[in-house]
């Protein structure tokens, strides 16, 4: 070893190892495991155009941690690139078309965050219908001694909870809610002959349901599925909890909707354009807000990175990867 990253390195300099580009941050732990197979290359977000251009040819292997987006361009700056390992379950950032085209095989840790995330919808759920959030701040605010009570809130027992994405974690929070006495309902591509209802129309479901919980995979596909209209079919009592991608809600028409009454509350993990968050949003008093972190527990990210780092070993090792992406494996 003759160098090491922070110190305006960007790569710790292994010779003869491949060379592993990293966006985004990694943990110690990914670092310590990638650090003894990989010259592990980190350039800062602002430094890696410069990098790719004097570095590029020689990355053989990226990973990525966050949300930046990985397009053909991108790739075409690393001619040698041969696989993207993503920490995440959803990998809507990377251009998984474009990968394939230039032969690079995209990796993602599905099911290791299921029970988190699912965790995260049902907490956001709950916190939504019993206003935990805004009686916490009555708390706060000295409201109870000199205003007495707090106003009642929803039980949602008895209620109807349509999950739109019926995929690992749509069915861990299908099975979570069944302690709760919702009747369950889901929207997906396809009808998945589980014992739910299934809804091929999603503006069906939204009109018979009191929850909109949504856990679709993000990018173009979806993109607004979650529009002014569907919002209007859950009506003002209604409640959309989103633990999916931003971009899944239209949130210029979520804010007007909750502002006029035309939706209930919403709950939200996700953003459009994360780490931003309107200020429609944020003003109003009907909404219960996350900094994405449904899956952001000490053990489901340790979780989700060893399986990031065993992808790309696996494959330096014999070529194939723990957990491909589907599009991938076909
Ligand atoms: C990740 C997520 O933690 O897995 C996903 O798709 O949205 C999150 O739970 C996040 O993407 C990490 O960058």
């Amino acid at each position: 070893m003759t160098g090491s990253a922070p110190s305006g390195k960007s790569c710790v300099r292994m010779t003869d190892r491949s060379k592993l580009l990293v966006v985004g941050a990694l943990t110690q732990r990914m670092e310590t495991r990638l650090t003894e197979m990989f010259e592990v290359c980190t350039p800062s977000a602002e430094d890696r155009d410069a990098f790719l251009v004097a570095e590029g040819a020689g990355i053989s292997h990226a990973i990525l941690v966050g949300h930046a987006l990985l397009d053909g361009a991108f790739m075409d700056q690393m001619p040698n690139l041969k696989i993207i390992s993503n920490f995440g379950v959803g990998y809507d950032s990377i251009d998984v078309e474009a990968a394939i085209a230039r032969g690079v095989l995209v990796t993602h840790t599905p099911n290791v965050l299921n029970d988190e995330v699912a965790n995260t919808a049902i907490m956001l759920m709950l916190a939504a219908a019993r206003n935990f959030v805004q009686d916490e701040a009555y708390l706060r605010s000295g409201k109870w001694e000199t205003e007495g009570s707090a106003p009642l809130s929803r039980s949602v027992a008895g209620m109807t909870a349509g999950i739109v994405g019926f995929g690992r974690i749509g069915q861990a929070i299908a099975e979570k809610l069944t302690v709760f006495g919702t009747n369950t309902v889901y929207h997906a591509r396809s009808d998945k002959g589980v014992g739910y209802k299934y809804y091929a129309d999603l503006t069906e479901m939204a009109q018979v349901s009191d929850i909109l919980i949504v856990i679709t995979p993000g990018g173009p596909e979806t993109r607004h599925l979650i529009n002014a209209e569907i919002m209007a079919a859950l009506g003002p009592q209604g409640i959309l909890v989103n633990v999916a991608r931003g971009t899944c809600v239209d949130e210029q028409a979520l804010i007007r909707a909750l502002q006029d009454g035309t939706l209930g509350s919403a709950a939200l993990d996700v953003f459009e354009k994360e780490p931003h968050v309107p200020d429609e949003l944020i003003a109003l008093g009907n909404v219960t807000l996350l900094p994405h972190v449904g899956s952001a527990t000490v053990e489901t990210r340790q979780a989700m990175g060893d399986l990031a780092v065993d992808n790309l070993l696996q494959f330096q090792a014999d070529g194939t990867a723990v957990t491909p992406v589907p599009e991938c494996q076909r």
